[in-house]
């Protein structure tokens, strides 16, 4: 199992509350770096641990502490529905039975965040509120520690043929892209591809559908990153260089937020040749 670098942030819960409403000082720089360096290692991701942002009293101060520090490693991105101007999604399960992972029970398939965007952010943060009473475990596979298990899948992952789908979120639009590009690029969700490929009247090639399978077994075979977030505890991940999944829960409380950010100098974006396929 790759090992995860933990980071600690260097506020107080008090001293957070009131940097995340008046902005950060120099600790800022200093935090940021530590982060940065954190994510250069071979997990492309890192927990975080900080001081109380679950505990605070009011929802309006965690906001704007999780928003504050992920504008401290990237340009923050909004909820990518456009009406809120929300930069923070929470992860719940209102939804338990639907099929959107984000707000349901269970356990999510390995997956980078938006997946059908032409640009996905990143980097993407989970924010642990409350744990679930048991599960929930996030899973983390870093995209060179699976190319070793891709044979000749690998030149058809990186061939710009994936259809990507909004998966409900905006129907019409579909991505054209590769699975894999660069040295350790990946996009990837199954539910996303199925639903590009579908409603474009394409389907999957038997040797695409062969290359995605092959890809699905080798996360049986290489050992994720593998971690409980705690309350006040933070996952950041290199969204385009890494997969993340959820082991599965019951418990209605559990509560994660989810912020995303851009940040060019840890982009590997340029190296992907995705383009719209539809963008109706
Ligand atoms: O619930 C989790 O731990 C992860 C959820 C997730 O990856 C997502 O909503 O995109
Ligand atoms: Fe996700």
């Amino acid at each position: 199992m790759g090992t995860l670098p933990i980071v600690h942030s260097p506020w107080s819960a008090r001293e957070a509350r009131t940097l995340a409403r008046e902005g950060f000082s120099k600790e800022g720089h200093a935090f940021r770096a530590a982060v940065l360096g954190a994510l250069r290692s071979p997990a492309c991701c890192c927990l975080l641990r900080t001081t109380g942002f679950h505990e605070f009293g009011d929802p309006a101060d965690t906001q704007a502490f999780v928003t504050a520090l992920t504008g401290l490693l990237g340009q923050v991105s909004d909820d990518n529905r456009g009406t809120t101007g929300n930069y923070v999604d929470r992860v719940e399960p209102t939804d338990p039975d639907g099929s959107d992972i984000t707000v349901g029970l269970g356990e999510c398939e390995a997956h980078s965040d938006e997946s059908s965007k032409l640009l996905p952010e990143d980097i993407v943060i989970l924010w642990c509120v409350r744990q679930a009473s048991a599960g929930g475990a996030s899973r983390i596979w870093a995209s060179p520690r699976l190319r070793p298990h891709l044979g000749d899948a690998e030149a058809t992952l990186r061939e710009p043929e994936f259809l990507f789908g909004g998966n409900g979120r905006v129907p019409g639009r579909v991505v054209k892209a590769p699975v894999l590009y660069g040295s350790d690029g990946i996009r990837f969700r199954l539910g996303a591809l199925r639903s590009g490929h579908e409603v474009c009247h394409r389907p999957l090639r038997p040797d695409q559908e062969q290359a995605v399978q092959r890809l699905i077994e080798a996360f049986t075979k290489v050992q994720p990153t593998e971690l409980l977030l705690q309350p006040g505890e933070a996952l950041v991940m290199l969204n385009r260089r890494v997969l993340h999944a959820r082991t599965s829960f019951s418990d209605r409380r559990r509560l994660l937020l989810r912020t995303r950010c851009f940040n060019p100098e840890m982009s590997n974006s340029q190296h992907d040749q995705a383009r719209w396929y539809r963008s109706g």
